[in-house]
């Protein structure tokens, strides 16, 4: 029996606006009747409106499986089918990772993707959802088409679906076809969440050459119970033959066991403590979707997101892919640590500051412009995909420690702090603050800037002298594209720029307003840079970025809820 194509009467709700990386929203949200349907279907119209035959269109449908993704599969399935899409290619049970879908959608030239995902934040009935659109270059939609989604959502008046459609199995591998309306009929093909990313894989690394190293390391790896457990169990376990016990909370759950899925000290200090307190050489933890990464040493060695980048930055022709294509340039988004850029002070190659959001770095990977990119937010990623890539960073990280076996991660770290200079970092995240504080402390010390009205000179109380010598609201202009994008952060640089101090409001959050601030100073001495105590250098900034701010008057916080 077919059935027929249905077309449902609706109205715009307020706020589908994506934020740095599409539409997150809690739960209870989504679930407003036509709230999920009206933006799918703007995604539809904003991504099918030029394709000519929308028989020949082929979308990658996956996520982290949180909770809400059995029932968003389903009525995205329904939708692209009344949409006249030809073809889906869909994650075995809806679960494959962000940078999975990214190496499907490129490898099958796919037009692009749909992700189910809210990341890093808390999953559940009472936590969050998420909805984003990967384009055919496999990477996060730029601004003008998710600026252009948001503007359809707005006038949204109706969207399309079956009027009645048998669920499909999406637990069984294999091909299903959607008949409907005659002679309608689409194809939805269900994949293996693993398979094409780890094909992918194998052309990148030598996995010989990890087997025989990962046996010489004990190695512990936290999937955070997000959608990396089957990726770490494959890969890590299976192909390279890594002991059981260095997987943990491998098991894909709705609510990620009631956790927050984020790979950082705050959230993964299960993981820091048992690096502490254990026999283990390396570590790694995962966001819910498997983008974002954290790299630990031996007794909980913090591996800061930044100096990940520049070490791997540094020794990428260690990899394979790297040696028989060439290292192109770098890129880092502006509040991440300029430690790459005196990498690319050393080699001669470009490195390029964008705004936060891994959709900037997505016009420089397609002009060849960049092979490694990297962002504070524990995201490290390469050419190979339009995503950032967690376990492609650890895989990387294994890489290249193991043509230095006698080395310990902090010891390369050190080493390279040692060559190239330290940048001392620190993060401070104020979450769930009022919004309104917010917005009126950002635009207090926009204004401030842009008046020319920040003191000269700041003394902090513990003797050091900070003398502001550049501030500005950050924007970017796309060398390739020459698309502009303004107001991406606040920056203020003191002492001939080795230091900085910036503020951001984030774009990831579901509720309230969270406020990043980013402390870093570059440190040029290498014995310092060896030795020294990063609260020393981080302490006095954090004082000063706070006396210029009023950050802690305008959010009425006395702490920040997460130091990274
Ligand atoms: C997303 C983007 C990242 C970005 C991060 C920033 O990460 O993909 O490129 O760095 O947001 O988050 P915020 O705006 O909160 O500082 P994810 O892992 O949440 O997709």
């Amino acid at each position: 029996m077919t059935t027929m194509i249905k077309i449902v009467k609706t109205k715009p709700f307020d706020g589908q606006k994506p934020g740095t990386s599409g539409l997150r929203k809690p739960v209870k949200t989504f679930e407003h009747p036509g709230y999920l349907e009206n933006f799918i279907q703007s995604i539809l119209d904003v991504s099918l409106a030029d394709v000519k035959d929308r028989k020949t269109v082929q979308l990658v449908i996956g996520g982290d499986g949180r909770y809400y993704s059995s029932h968003a599969i389903q009525t995205i399935i329904s939708m692209c089918a009344a949409n006249e899409v030809g073809h889906l290619i869909v994650a075995q049970n809806g679960i494959m990772s962000t940078p999975a879908i990214s190496a499907v959608i490129r490898t099958r030239n796919a037009h692009g993707g749909i992700i189910l995902t809210a990341s890093h934040n808390p999953g559940g009935p009472h936590g969050d959802f998420g909805v984003k659109y990967n384009c055919s270059n496999g990477g996060p939609a730029p601004d003008q088409i998710t600026d252009a989604i948001y503007a359809r959502s707005k006038e949204i008046h109706r969207y399309k679906c079956l009027e009645s459609m048998p669920v499909v199995n999406v637990s069984q591998l294999g091909q299903h076809i959607i008949k409907y309306s005659g002679d309608g009929e689409m194809m939805v093909e269900v994949v293996d969440s693993v398979d094409m990313y780890l094909e992918l894989l194998k052309r990148i690394f030598d996995f010989e050459l990890l087997r025989r190293f990962v046996s010489t390391k004990r190695l512990r790896i936290d999937a955070m119970n997000g959608v990396m457990g089957p990726y770490v169990c494959r890969i890590i376990v299976q192909e390279l033959g890594a002991n059981a016990d260095a997987a943990v909370r491998c098991k894909p759950l709705p609510d990620f066991g009631g956790h927050h899925p984020d790979p950082n000290l705050t959230y993964a200090a299960d993981l820091v403590d048992q690096m502490r307190n254990g026999d283990f050489d390396f570590g790694a933890a995962f966001d819910g979707d498997g983008d974002r990464n954290m790299i630990l040493g031996a007794k909980g060695f913090f591996v800061t997101p930044s100096d990940s980048l520049a070490v791997l930055g540094e020794n990428l022709e260690q990899i394979p892919y790297f040696r028989g294509r060439g290292v192109k340039g770098y890129a880092r988004s502006m509040p991440t640590s300029r430690a790459i850029d005196l990498v690319a002070m050393k080699t001669g190659l470009k490195c390029y500051e964008t705004p936060t959001g891994w959709k900037y770095f997505g016009s420089l990977l397609d002009a060849g412009m960049v092979s490694i990119c990297g962002e504070e937010s524990f995201g490290t990623g390469s050419d190979h995909i339009r995503e950032k890539d967690g376990l492609w960073a650890v895989l990387a990280w294994l890489s290249i420690w193991a043509t230095m076996p006698d080395h310990s991660v902090e010891s390369i770290v050190r080493q390279h702090w040692r060559q190239f200079g330290r940048c001392y970092y620190s993060r401070y995240d104020y979450e769930n603050c009022d919004v309104e504080s917010c917005e009126r402390m950002m635009a207090t010390l926009d204004h401030k800037i842009a008046a020319n009205q920040l003191p000269k000179t700041i003394n902090s109380d513990d003797g050091k002298t900070y003398h502001v010598d550049k501030a500005y609201n950050f924007g970017y202009t796309d060398p390739v594209s020459g698309e502009q994008t303004c107001n991406q952060g606040l920056v203020i640089q003191f002492n001939d720029g080795l230091c900085r101090i910036m503020f951001r409001l984030s774009g990831t959050g579901s509720t309230g307003a969270t406020v990043r601030l980013y402390l870093e100073q570059m440190e040029m001495d290498s014995e310092k840079a060896v030795s020294g105590c990063l609260e020393d250098y981080i302490r006095p900034l954090a004082k000063v970025a706070l006396e210029i701010s009023k950050l802690q008057e305008f959010t009425g916080r006395d702490r920040p809820t997460v130091i990274t």
